[in-house]
């Protein structure tokens, strides 16, 4: 694979290989010729990086791995959605026994809104159609959202 592009530190030379750092990664480099390396450095072939001459290389290994971005499920109150509906749409769709169904409905019926659950965002976002969905087929006003916890 060709490469032109300039090393923004050289970090070891070696016989006729010259060890460069561009935008972070280690590049092995064949020198095209004798001359220098700031002569040819534009003028360079990126090798393969299977072989164990990297033995001691100074870059950090790159370990990413992003925690999900959660989401919370809002159910709000309204005055007309009946409190049993509000109660069937709890153990429906976010598993919650009668008991805490009634005391969740309780609390959103009277502080306006609480949170029903947290999610991966397909998740969340699947609750939220479903629960919409049922409310509309059944001609309930009742709303819920989401947001990003
Ligand atoms: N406030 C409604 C009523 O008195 C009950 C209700 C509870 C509605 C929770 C929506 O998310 C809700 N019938």
């Amino acid at each position: 694979m060709g490469l032109v592009c300039a090393p923004l530190l050289v970090v070891y030379t070696f016989h006729k290989l010259a060890f460069v750092i561009v935008a972070n990664d280690l590049y092995k480099l064949v020198l095209m010729n004798e001359n220098s390396i700031c002569k040819n450095m534009t003028n360079f072939t990126m090798m393969s990086d299977n072989d164990d001459t990297d033995v001691g290389l100074a870059t950090k290994p790159k370990t990413k791995t992003e925690k999900p971005k959660m989401y919370k499920v809002l159910l709000l109150n309204d005055d007309f959605t009946p409190m049993e509906f509000v109660v069937h749409v709890l153990e429906r769709y976010f598993g919650i026994g009668s008991e805490q169904a009634y005391g969740l409905m309780m609390q959103v019926h009277q502080k306006g809104m609480a949170i029903v659950g947290v999610f991966s965002h397909d998740v969340a976002e699947t609750k939220v159609m479903q629960v919409m969905e049922l409310a509309k087929k059944h001609q309930h006003p009742l709303q819920c959202t989401m947001e990003k916890e």
